[in-house]
């Protein structure tokens, strides 16, 4: 029993020197994912959230709307199964899934391969739903235009204050299932104070992609993205 309860034998200094080269792989792919979108009149952005956030939904929903009148195209991590490709594709916009495996993270590469997979003829905004996680996708920048984090009334009002780096590479932040804020005891404005504690930056945004309520103000923010160009 004692055993089990040790550390596996760690060395430091070799892991903090690959992540930092691994992540300089990322970000030259990341530039040059960031020219093909550019080449291709593409705006990318990157969502991410905790696992259930509601990314899928916010997207089948924005999917079916928006891109009515503004053809959009979309891929989606996970670490396995296709269904949120299958979900999102219902809609009838070019999606891609990739599966990660055990990565807790899309990288630059991964959105790469998949966005080949696209006919993106005509697409203006390319979507791109992250693995479930409010930690790695951080220091991964996909070439994306806007970074959105979600946070969900269901995961308590101190996300910003407890995990800082993703709330703070925001350029948007979605306060999602507000249809079940008030059951759930779900403090909205206290979420929102903390958004704003962390992440001044980023524009806020309350929302529920099952009601409906604040989803104009989501596309009005869409259309000012596809507005030129
Ligand atoms: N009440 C409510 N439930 C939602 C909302 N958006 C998503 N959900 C539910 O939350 C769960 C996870 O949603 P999903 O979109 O798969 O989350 P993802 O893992 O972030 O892609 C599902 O059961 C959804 O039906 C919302 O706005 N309100
Ligand atoms: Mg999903």
């Amino acid at each position: 029993m004692e055993e089990s309860l040790q550390s596996p034998p760690r060395a430091p200094t070799r892991t903090v020197e690959l992540q930092l080269s691994l992540l300089e792989g990322n970000d030259r792919q990341a530039a040059r994912n960031r020219r093909r979108f550019r080449e291709l009149g593409l705006t990318a952005l990157n969502l991410v959230s905790s696992p259930g956030a509601g990314k899928t939904t916010l997207l089948e929903r924005t999917l079916t709307e928006f891109g009515r009148t503004t053809r959009c195209a979309a891929v989606v991590g996970d670490l396995a199964t296709d269904r949120d490709a299958q979900r999102l594709g219902r809609s009838g916009a070019p999606v891609a899934q990739i599966t990660t495996g055990s990565a807790c993270h899309l990288d630059a590469g991964m959105v790469a391969r998949a966005v080949e997979k696209l006919d993106l003829s005509g697409a203006r905004l390319l979507f791109i739903e992250n693995v479930g996680n409010l930690v790695c996708p951080a220091s991964f920048d996909l070439g994306e235009k806007l970074r959105v984090v979600l946070l969900s009334a269901a995961e308590g009002e101190d996300k910003p204050l407890k995990y800082p780096p993703i709330f703070k590479s925001a350029h948007v932040v979605l306060l999602t299932k507000i249809d079940v804020a008030a059951v759930l005891g779900f403090d909205r404005a206290a979420a929102a104070e903390n958004v704003r504690r962390i992440a001044p930056q980023a524009k806020l945004l309350e929302l529920s992609a099952r009601s409906g309520d604040g989803i104009e103000q989501w596309y009005d923010l869409l259309g000012t993205l596809t507005a030129k160009g």
